[in-house]
């Protein structure tokens, strides 16, 4: 199947300097202007043929069949969000028949409400050429073994790669999260040049490496391409320490199409090229919502005019980063962001899974005796982030205090797929918010505890 003028006019194989598509990642920016332009008025005809919320939407800004849309009318476009998913889930949003949706992936953390989303055939080829110039990004080639730590399954990451791997024709190896020791010796026997996980799990394997005694130079990588959760420029640093790779970050989420919406070049490793042939992007200022100019942080806001199965108008991933325009040293001309800087909401990633603190309440204030003060708190100390959840707990509850803890561990466990250490507090430990919101969450990166009594 076929996405406007295909994957990559180029057929899409190896060209300069390792760049998997060199047309379609190289062409001058007017004209890819030209082909985003194209693609947003092909877009925009296909959901008002499909009806549905994204045309409703369309119309009441006045959008109808046959408008000559163009690329500086996209600020004025309606704009969609994690909540139209959820609540036309499992399969409202679909522009495509349900027979034709041949795969579903979803994020986690998500509770009662997983953010589904679906692909055809041609969304799983064009998702597999994404993630295929992403690891090329990164120095991978069609000889290349990749060791793919990214869970697989639901989530995104794991088959995202996989598909990448392939499609570059290098060898994957799918050995997804956990078994760390069946890792070790994957890691030395089939000796892969590649580590792609999670940047925590990254330090986890590094330690474990270590650990088991292959020095460093013994281990055959030479580039991680990590990503899922956000991480810093310290964390590279340590993790280029730890292992001998170049790391690289990888951006991209379910509702856009999963891992390869954005990826580091490791010529330059300052910024991730985004794929805005197929995703549009723009960063929205959070109060106005009007685009913000480059270099000023913003939400990131995708519009994916190639995909079949849930093509997405202006979503609002709710990620904040800046966009960089100018020129790079690998020769691409396609737009880079910044690091994702932070969130818009209040979510959290905790090694890869998205955690709500609402969620995390649903839970407490599920069990009785729990009292409605608590506060999560990110430890972000050590690349191993650890999740702590303080609460407290009324008398009686208190003197069966480990066992509601437990308790509350697994609940958690159950609810977010994700291990929390509760922490029960004597009452009026959680601080109490009188003006304004109440602070649910701390991020710990270093110093005292937030709260007495914690380490
Ligand atoms: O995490 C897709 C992915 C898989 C990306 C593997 C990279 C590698 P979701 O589970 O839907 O999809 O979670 C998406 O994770 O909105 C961000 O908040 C966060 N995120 C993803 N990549 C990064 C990154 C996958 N490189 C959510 N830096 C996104 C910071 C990231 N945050």
């Amino acid at each position: 199947m076929v996405h406007g003028g295909g994957l990559g006019s180029s057929g899409g194989r190896k060209g300069w300097g390792g760049v998997f598509d060199p047309v379609a990642e190289g062409m001058s920016v007017d004209e890819r202007a030209a082909v985003q332009q194209r693609r947003l008025r092909e877009l925009v005809g296909r959901l008002l043929a499909v009806g549905g919320v994204q045309a409703e939407r369309l119309r009441a800004a006045g959008v109808e069949a046959g408008a000559a849309v163009t690329l500086a009318d996209l600020a004025e476009l309606p704009t969609t969000s994690k909540l139209d998913l959820w609540d036309h889930y499992p399969f409202g949003m679909l522009a495509v028949p349900r027979e034709h949706v041949v795969a579903v992936h979803g994020s986690s953390g998500t509770g009662g409400r997983p953010t589904l989303v679906a692909y055809t055939r041609g969304d799983l080829e064009l998702w597999a050429a994404m993630c295929a110039r992403a690891l090329a990004a990164a120095g991978t080639t069609p000889g290349s073994i990749v060791h793919n730590a990214y869970g697989y399954g639901l989530f995104t990451g794991g088959l995202g790669i996989h598909q990448g791997a392939i499609a570059l024709g290098a060898t994957v190896v799918p050995v997804s999260g956990g078994f760390t020791q069946r890792q070790l010796t994957l890691l030395r026997d089939l000796r892969p040049d590649i580590l792609t996980c999670t940047p925590s799990y990254a330090v986890y394997l590094g330690e474990a490496l270590r650990a088991a005694g292959m020095d460093r130079d013994g281990i055959s990588l030479r580039a991680g391409v990590f990503g899922a959760e956000p991480w810093t420029d310290g964390l590279r640093a340590q993790l280029e320490e730890l292992l001998p790779v170049k790391a690289v970050d990888i951006y991209g989420l379910s509702e856009v199409i999963g891992p390869g919406v954005a990826c580091e070049c490791i010529e330059a490793q300052s910024g991730l090229h985004v794929n805005e042939d197929h995703f549009l992007v723009e960063t929205l200022d959070i109060d106005t919502g009007r685009p913000t100019a480059p270099g000023v942080p913003g939400e990131l806001t995708f519009t994916t005019p190639t995909k079949q199965a849930l093509p997405l108008l202006r979503y609002r991933t709710g990620d904040v980063a800046s966009l960089d325009p100018g020129p790079c040293a690998c020769g691409r001309t396609l737009v880079r962001m910044s690091k994702v800087t932070g969130r818009v909401d209040d979510m959290l990633v905790v090694r890869g899974v998205n955690v709500y603190p609402s969620e995390v309440e649903a839970v407490l204030l599920a069990h009785p005796g729990v009292a409605p003060h608590y506060l999560v708190v990110v430890d972000r100390r050590t690349p191993a982030t650890r999740l702590l959840v303080v609460c407290e707990v009324d008398g009686e509850t208190r003197t069966a205090g480990a066992q509601t803890a437990d308790a509350l561990a697994d609940a958690l466990l159950q609810r977010l797929g994700l291990h929390a250490e509760v922490v029960i507090v004597p009452p009026g430990t959680v601080p109490r918010t009188e003006v304004g919101k109440a602070r649910r969450r701390v991020d710990w990166t270093g110093g005292e505890p937030p709260l007495a009594g914690l380490s």
